[in-house]
């Protein structure tokens, strides 16, 4: 069958999304609400900052901003996982970086599901962050074995699904109509199911261990918990939020505003209460909270020594505030941490001066115009200064783990604090997945690194 004969990956994907967010609009109706509001937040900073509206036009950001979206879901098993990983695989997404949130006490390990190519991304930079339950840290082994025994019961996946990934593999791709087939098979692992796997005392049971116990092993599948678009203002839909009877959580996870963002801010709003049947219930009696919402802003992605001092600066705003943000000190620790990035070049000029960030670079007009010219300069730095090369930062693909570790609080709610140590295990993960995790840092590297080898080629130069 010749290959031309298949759906690219990155198309799949794109189906996929769209097909998801759809069903996220039905499902969760505030999510609709919130979409709009992000792209009116959009279209409205487009029209304030012309410079930052050029900025995403060198980038193609610009092109992928309205479908720019992430997902989460938690899985149960490590076959689960595994499968999870070879359904992504259909539609193109690798498993990128690993995060421990044990430390924060939340007992999963994660990945992040995405395109890895530029060119990939740009078609349609969809990603999952997909965790893993760790019932080895749960010390109550009465409940664990509960646990494990109604978790080897339940099939994820439906079996047209686990036909069409096989087929994927064995043929290397998918055919238009088996791609579209794949797209619905696929949503069905994602969608919410109101009919719990066990009885309400089990749940019960379950649920006073940790809620996020509950909520990965009662139910017939790992039901996507947020969909996240992606906004150019975080502060603005953060204050616009209740307006619209969406109330945020109390502070915006990640780095302070800038000039030039960094990296990833995220704010989430409220878990849903959904009506649940439990399996010794006729009716929907119960109730279960499960999902939320969540808006982000993504930045520049940082080098190995951007993120060091990142880390440091965050590190070092939470020991000033000396406890967790929350609603009573939320005004106090944006305060500490402005204070704190003072520290971080705000300037992309500088910021690549001392090595901070990833960037991509383009040929000019100018630059093209004096290809073969004499004495035209040479040197990347050289091209720069004459305005033959035009950079701009590196978008962050990824996520971050004390974000991340914020988010997961923030909808578990406050009460469901626990302490799992620090046990970060990625070879146990990377086992349970069947291959090892993409290193993200390599991944910005390459990009980078390809720009620049599109420039020098566009240029006429041997290298750069
Ligand atoms: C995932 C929480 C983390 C993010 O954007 O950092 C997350 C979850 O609650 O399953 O989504
Ligand atoms: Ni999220």
């Amino acid at each position: 069958m010749p290959a031309q004969d298949f759906v690219s990956p990155d198309s799949i994907r794109a189906q996929f999304s769209a097909a998801m967010s759809l069903m996220y609009k039905q499902e969760v109706p505030l999510y609709g609400r919130l979409l709009t509001l992000v792209s009116e937040t959009n279209q409205q900073v487009l029209d304030e900052r012309p410079q930052l509206a050029e900025a995403l036009r060198w980038t193609g950001e610009i092109e992928r901003l309205d479908q720019e979206r992430h997902g989460a879901i938690r899985v149960g098993t490590a076959a689960e996982l595994a499968t999870i990983g070879r359904l992504f695989a259909v539609m193109g997404m690798q498993p990128v970086g690993y995060y421990d949130l044990s430390s924060a006490g939340v007992p999963v390990h994660s990945t992040a599901f995405r395109a890895v190519h530029e060119q990939s991304l740009q078609v349609s930079p969809f990603r999952v962050f997909t965790s893993l339950l760790r019932l080895e840290l749960i010390d109550n082994s009465e409940l664990r074995e509960l646990a494990r025994s109604i978790l080897a019961r339940r099939q994820i996946f439906t079996p047209r699904a686990l036909a069409l990934i096989e087929q994927c593999e064995r043929e290397g791709g998918l055919r238009a109509e088996d791609a579209r087939a794949f797209v619905q098979e696929a949503l069905h692992t994602f969608r919410w199911h109101p009919h719990a796997t066990v009885t309400a005392a089990q749940y019960q049971q379950l649920h006073d261990q940790h809620r996020l116990i509950a909520d990965v092993v009662a139910f017939k599948g790992p039901h996507i918990n947020h969909l996240t678009p992606r906004t150019l203002d975080i502060d603005a839909i953060q204050r616009g939020m209740p307006a619209k009877g969406i109330p945020p959580k109390a502070v915006i996870e990640g780095p302070p505003p800038r000039q030039q963002p960094i990296l990833l801010r995220q704010t989430s709003f409220k878990a849903l209460e959904e009506r649940v049947a439990f399996s010794d219930q006729t009716a929907a009696a119960g109730s279960h909270t499960a999902r939320f919402g969540e808006i982000e802003q993504r930045g520049a992605a940082l080098t190995p020594k951007g993120r060091q001092l990142y880390d440091r600066l965050l590190e070092a705003a939470r020991e000033a505030l000396g406890g967790v943000p929350a609603e009573a000190n939320a005004e106090r620790y944006m305060q500490l941490l402005s204070e704190q990035f003072e520290a971080f070049a705000d300037d992309l000029g500088q910021m690549r001066e001392q090595g901070l960030a990833y960037f991509r670079y383009f040929p000019t007009e100018r630059g093209l115009a004096a290809r073969g010219a004499p004495g035209r300069p040479t040197t990347l730095e050289g091209l720069v200064a004459a305005g033959h090369v035009h950079f701009e930062a590196l978008v962050y693909e990824d996520f971050l783990p004390v974000s991340a570790a914020g988010i997961f609080q923030s909808n578990l709610g406050d009460e469901a604090q626990s302490e799992y140590g620090s046990n970060a295990n990625r070879e146990a993960f990377e086992q349970a997945l069947g291959k090892a995790v993409q290193d993200e840092l390599a991944l910005y590297a390459l990009s980078e690194q390809r720009s620049l080898e599109a420039c020098a080629r566009a240029l006429d130069l041997p290298e750069l």
